[in-house]
């Protein structure tokens, strides 16, 4: 299943080149130490948190990329970067989909599917979806309604199964949902070659739920047990794959809502706690809405959705070279504005630390230990509001940023004045800091009191 389209081949190069860079920016050079290796992982780390694959599932992951990554051969390969991103495409791809993914017929039909997870994870509507694929091949489908939970949810399904144009077995009276299940696989065992049976979530994990859905899965023993999840459920996916699991021998998984801006990392949480494939992925709210997973797509989304790997590559081209330079003889020269106090928190952003511009001033010494800076995005996000909200003036001259120009500042660009007087303080504390270091001649030693 894991096919190599186009997309997957240029996700892949854009992702080598990232990390190529980043490889670049530790060395230098072609040859890579165990070091550069790690610091490697610790961006992809970052990477997989953002696309918020839980922490847990992070590091086993890591575990085994490390693994794979830190042997001599990779290490002394002319191209150890590319080495690298090609284990840990390979790796994502292996843990999220090399197992067989298709449903598993019974021989002895009806075969019985069950789907569970929490409330709104899109049970009901994957069991619509499954019964029309299923359909479409060629299998003679019954839905059973064992969701008693809310009274919508045997109408939801009702209407589902006719759009579908499968059996719905529905019991409005019922108060059960174990009979309810039961019948309805008397009634399969008749009419049907699948039977897919919808059960009742929570919107939390919680006793009563894993109490019913255990007493259904005993009264019909299904073939397939599909914990269905959301993919936009983030972090969270790990606790919820992590209880079902749990109470249920889960045979597979269907992630839902792929078409939303989920970041994928859920299939990774959830495959890892389960050791289950995705089978399906939901799409959209369509009854054609489901597709067989591609380990591969998700694979790259994962990877690819990493701002921090943007940033690595955006460090490259950004600050190249000669901005840096120039940048850096401002600062000596003192001519410094919130202009360019913006422009260098963004870059700073991007880089990622603040270390990299200073390091690029001639002959500071010991600045090293600010290379662990951090710039937070609101941070940069909010300051550019406020900047943007100066008049050329006021960027060249922040002295004349009287009260009442703060809180005009304020109001255009949607902060607190308290916020726009904690730029103003910072930016005279960034001015006066360069100023000391302009007077510093390059390597004639320290003349003006610069505080190291
Ligand atoms: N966009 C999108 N919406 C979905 C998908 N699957 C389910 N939904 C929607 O999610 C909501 C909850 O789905 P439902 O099947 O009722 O969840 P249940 O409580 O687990 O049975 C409904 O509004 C569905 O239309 C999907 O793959 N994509
Ligand atoms: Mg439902």
């Amino acid at each position: 299943m894991a096919a190599d389209g186009p997309y997957n081949e240029r996700m892949f190069e854009v992702l080598g080149e990232r990390l190529e860079g980043v490889f670049k920016r530790l060395r230098g050079k072609g040859r890579l130490t165990e070091k550069d290796v790690e610091a490697a992982l610790r961006e992809i780390r970052l990477a997989l948190l953002e696309a918020d694959v839980a922490l847990p599932a992070t590091k086993q992951f890591l575990a085994g990329v490390r693994a794979r990554a830190i042997g001599d051969d990779i290490l002394k390969s002319l191209t150890p970067g590319q080495q690298v991103i090609k284990i840990v495409h390979e790796e994502l791809i292996r843990i999220l989909g090399e197992k067989e993914s298709a449903i598993r017929f019974s021989s002895h039909p009806p075969t019985v599917i069950m789907l569970a997870g929490l409330q709104g994870s899109g049970k009901t509507t994957a069991a619509a979806k499954l019964g029309n694929h299923l359909k479409k091949k060629g299998r003679r489908v019954l839905l059973v309604a064992a969701d008693l939970e809310r009274p919508a949810a045997i109408k939801q399904l009702e209407v589902l199964g006719e759009q579908a144009g499968v059996g719905v077995h529905a019991d409005h009276e019922a108060k059960d949902p174990v009979v309810v299940a039961r019948d309805g696989i008397e009634r399969g065992k008749m009419q049907a070659d699948v039977v897919i049976v919808d059960t009742a979530g929570r919107l939390h994990v919680d006793e009563d739920m894993m109490d019913q859905v255990q007493r259904v899965h005993d009264v019909i023993s299904p073939d397939e047990v599909l914990f269905v999840l959301d993919a936009m459920t983030g972090q969270d996916a790990l606790l919820s794959a992590n209880a079902f699991s749990e109470r249920l021998p889960l045979t597979g998984i269907v992630l839902t809502k792929l078409d939303g801006d989920a970041r994928g990392g859920a299939a990774l949480s959830a495959v890892t706690v389960t050791k289950k494939p995705i089978k399906f992925a939901g799409v959209g709210e369509k009854l054609t809405d489901l597709e067989p997973f591609h380990p591969d797509r998700i694979a790259s989304r994962i990877l690819g959705m990493g701002d921090v790997l943007t940033l690595i590559e955006k460090a490259e081209e950004v600050v190249s070279k000669e901005d840096a330079e120039k940048q850096a003889k401002k600062i000596l020269e003192a001519s410094f504005t919130l202009e360019d106090f913006l422009d260098q928190m963004q870059q700073v952003r991007k880089m990622g630390g603040i270390g990299d511009m200073i390091k690029m001033l001639p002959g500071i010494p010991g600045v090293g230990k600010l290379s662990d800076v951090d710039v937070d995005e609101g941070d940069v996000k909010r300051i550019e509001a406020i900047i943007r909200s100066m008049t050329p003036q006021e960027r060249r001259d922040p002295r004349m940023i009287s009260g009442s120009r703060r809180s005009r500042i304020a109001r255009g660009s949607g902060t607190a004045v308290r916020d726009v007087n904690d730029l103003l303080k910072q930016f005279d504390a960034a001015r006066k800091m360069m100023k000391q270091m302009s007077r510093m001649k390059p390597g004639k030693g320290r003349k003006g009191g610069f505080p190291l």
